[in-house]
């Protein structure tokens, strides 16, 4: 980022174990866009970041505002641009993972159900439809390394296309 200039971005989304981190670093290496695990960040600022419980379910609550002060201009993107729902794209990359995948997360079993339920019923991509205009919410399936790979070049070329749209 230059002088403060928001960022652009490409932001993507899935519950763990589809495939986030194999996708992200891969694209970052090759669009030369930086790669950030929002996950980590919220964990480096830990003061950001806190274990809530209700009894029945145990998860990370992250303070939104703390986080996006951590994440500087890549969070002015995401709320300027994200949130007047345009120019910018949602990715959700679903491959339903088996137990066998998640093991070796260190998720307990019941938070390991509750992924792979979230991802059959596809509740993140009902969301980010919900939240984004439908044509920039993309959902890609990523069951194989060749679908990895469809997909990496897929989105590649999508940036190549927002950067011809968007210069002068
Ligand atoms: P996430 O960052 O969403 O938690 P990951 O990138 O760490 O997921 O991937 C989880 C595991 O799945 C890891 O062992 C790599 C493997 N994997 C990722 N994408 C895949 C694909 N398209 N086909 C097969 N295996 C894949």
């Amino acid at each position: 980022t230059k002088g403060g200039a928001p960022e652009e971005g490409v932001l993507y989304l899935g519950t763990p174990g589809v495939g986030k981190t194999t996708l992200g670093k891969e694209l970052a290496c090759r669009s030369g866009l930086k790669y950030i695990n929002v996950g980590d960040v919220a964990r480096e600022g830990t003061k950001n970041f806190c274990l809530m419980t209700n009894g029945f379910h145990v998860t990370w609550s992250v303070k939104l505002d703390e986080l996006f002060i951590l994440l500087g201009n890549m969070a002015v993107n995401c709320i300027s641009k994200l949130a007047e729902l345009n120019q910018s794209s949602v990715y959700s990359l679903p491959n339903a993972p088996t137990l066998a995948d998640l093991e070796g997360t260190g998720y307990n079993e019941k938070k390991l159900g509750e992924n792979i339920e979230c991802e059959i019923f596809q509740v993140l991509y009902e969301e980010a439809m919900l939240s984004y205009k439908e044509d920039i919410v993309h959902q890609l399936p990523s069951n194989t390394p060749e679908e990895l790979e469809d997909n990496i070049n897929q989105i590649l070329r999508w940036i190549e296309q927002w950067v011809k749209s968007h210069s002068p």
